[in-house]
């Protein structure tokens, strides 16, 4: 099953292309960690992707929480992507019909399909909103949607009948579809082309006060079946972001290296 395979192997049979590309960089880098990037600043962002980069194979990015947004930034993001080999993820999460979500991400102030490799979208609306993805998606090289499948987050309405809809749904869309956003590995297991990213990671406390769940490096690798763990707060609130970002990158790399094993 996927959970036993390795990304170099998976890259192989990947159908989208930035999965595939995700893969590799993986392995090159022996990094399976997302960095959320949620600060308000766009030099803090930078800043954050120019120290933190060399350990992370995706930067996440909530782009209408910065203040400062602009071209430049963008530009400057991508360059230090490139020059650290990491892919960036607009965790937009849309949730709209496809003709409005193709507009949200084209158009307006923040141009997202100009920047990102990857990006979040909710099931909840259709398929309509793929079509609508795919349909900006089409002029572009390289973007991976990743669907959101279940949160983390304590109360969340995803059912069991909703996730298991919302696999049916991207069945169609293996072009385009990257991975999914889950807490558990039931949704993948006999699609290893698909990379599984959990957020709600964190070395020690359970949870914070708006409903945020954590685990553990290793429990989510290992036991919730995570390719990808998400790491935000933290890394981005300790007093040592880049030492802690190694322990989280070697405690996430050792837990896929011991998980296929067996
Ligand atoms: O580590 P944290 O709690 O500081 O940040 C977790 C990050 C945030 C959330 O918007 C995001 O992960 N997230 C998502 C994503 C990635 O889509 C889904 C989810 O179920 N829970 C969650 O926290 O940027």
């Amino acid at each position: 099953t996927r959970l036993q395979m390795t990304f170099s192997s998976r890259a192989e049979i990947a159908k989208n292309e930035a999965a595939k590309e995700l893969f590799k960089i993986m392995e090159a880098k022996k990094s399976n960690l997302c960095l959320a990037a949620d600060v308000t600043k766009s030099d803090e962002i930078l800043n954050l992707a120019e120290s933190l980069g060399p350990f992370i194979c995706v930067l996440k990015t909530h782009v209408d929480i910065v203040e400062d947004f602009s071209e430049n930034f963008v530009n400057s993001l991508k360059a230090l992507a490139k020059k650290h080999n990491f892919m960036i993820m607009e965790d937009r999460k849309f949730a709209d019909i496809g003709n409005t979500v193709a507009l949200q991400f084209s158009k307006g102030i923040y141009k997202i399909s100009e920047w990102c490799d990857l990006v979040t979208a909710h099931s909840l609306p259709g398929d309509g909103l793929l079509k609508g993805l795919k349909e900006v998606i089409k002029n572009k090289e390289k973007i991976g949607i990743f669907m959101l499948t279940e949160m983390s987050s304590d109360g969340h309405l995803m059912s069991q009948d909703y996730s298991n809809k919302t696999m049916q749904m991207i069945a169609n869309y293996s072009d385009i579809v990257a991975g999914i956003v889950a807490q558990s590995s039931q949704f993948t297991e006999n699609q290893p082309e698909l990379i599984q990213l959990t957020p709600g990671c964190k070395l020690d406390e359970t949870g914070d006060n708006l409903g945020q769940k954590y685990n553990t490096p290793e429990f989510l690798v290992k036991e919730k079946g995570a390719d990808i763990a998400v790491v935000g707060r933290g890394i981005i609130e300790s007093k040592n972001p880049v030492e802690v970002a190694k322990t989280y990158r070697e405690r996430l790399w050792n837990s896929y290296e011991e998980r296929i094993k067996y």
